[in-house]
């Protein structure tokens, strides 16, 4: 059997790291990384790994030169609370690499006759609630409502949403001929939280960040109320979800962005999930008004129904037990060692 060869961007990032792991054990697949930074010790050769900006249109021309894709697992973002920092480089970061890639991606399904796969990471930030009265009465959200992203990460993970289908049902629909389109796909992830790696510069990182330093014996200080709840999922999940998407044929799909799911926990919740694993965890709110504000527009809950309908989407880790199994157990012995 041919190898598959799979670009992943933003490999050393949370996500991206947890991939690399699943994607490497696969004999048929030929996996290239890019990022800007290294891959830690652990992932060394389990990859061609580049070390390079998306946004640099040589290192772009030369992976398009030397490699044909038929998988694009395009991760490489700035999260909420940085992209608020500096909306300019969300916008290039978010929307110009993912831009750039669909337009490679679209050349080389024409190229070999068959349509590229690109998988995109979107996120509950595409969604954006008025007030908190709307966000507490609500239903679990669908994939069609709700969204008016009111933060520029949110609104780039839309816009990449909408120009994904667009390439994939519109581009060149005026010419003569049908040409063959790429086949994007997207997950609008909740807060993922991994054993492993420590989240940096997003909005939803309250929860990791309360059980890692819980693990740790450290102090924590929380930045949003105690009553704050959004939808979470572990990394073993995110992984899997991703993975199914992406193995899914393409005739079972009536979307092409889902939402995925796990369970929604309020701040409070994590609090007492870390005291009860770290008896004496020592955790106090001090909440960051205008952080608090951007998570009070994300939904308390989503719902997930189509991605179970269309590609049997089920959760390994949905409740506080199963958390406790991957999370807490784990977590417990990486800060042993
Ligand atoms: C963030 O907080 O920016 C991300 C997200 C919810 O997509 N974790």
């Amino acid at each position: 059997m041919p190898k598959k060869t799979v670009l992943l961007t933003g490999a050393s990032g949370e996500i991206g790291q947890a991939l690399i792991h699943s994607l490497a054990e696969d004999p048929n697949t030929s996996l290239v990384t890019v990022d800007l930074k290294p891959l830690p010790g652990n992932l060394k050769g389990k990859s061609i790994h580049i070390i390079g900006d998306l946004l640099d249109k040589e290192l772009l021309s030369s992976l398009e030169n030397q490699y044909q894709f038929q998988l694009i697992l395009h991760l490489a973002a700035v999260l909420s609370t940085t992209a608020e920092r500096d909306p300019l480089l969300a916008h290039k970061v978010n929307t110009c690499s993912t831009i750039d890639l669909l337009e490679l991606a679209t050349r080389q399904s024409q190229n070999q006759s068959l349509p590229v796969k690109f998988l995109f990471p979107s996120s509950i930030a595409v969604y954006g609630l008025p007030d908190l009265e709307t966000k507490q009465k609500i239903p679990p959200v669908h994939e069609y409502e709700w969204t008016n992203p009111t933060t520029m990460y949110g609104c780039s993970k839309l816009y990449c949403e909408k120009t994904g289908i667009y390439y994939s049902e519109y581009f060149q629909q005026l010419a003569d001929q049908e040409p063959i389109r790429l086949d994007f796909r997207a997950l609008r992830f909740p807060g993922i939280i991994s054993t492993f790696t420590i989240p940096s510069g997003g909005t939803s990182d309250f929860g990791p960040e309360m059980i890692h330093s819980a693990a740790q014996g450290k102090p924590y200080d929380c930045f949003v109320r105690p009553d704050v709840r959004i939808p979470f999922m572990v990394m073993p999940d995110a992984v899997l979800a991703l993975q199914m998407l992406a193995e899914v044929s393409s005739e079972k799909l009536q979307n092409r962005v889902y939402n995925v799911t796990s369970f929604s926990f309020s701040a409070q919740d994590f609090k007492d999930l870390a005291q009860k694993s770290f008896p004496g965890a020592e955790i106090n709110f001090t909440p960051d008004l205008k952080r608090q504000a951007i998570v009070d527009t994300w939904p308390a809950d989503i719902d997930d129904s189509a991605a179970r309908r269309d590609w049997n989407w089920k959760p390994r880790y949905d409740g506080q037990d199963a958390c406790q199994e991957y999370l807490l157990q784990n977590i417990s012995k990486q800060y042993k060692a």
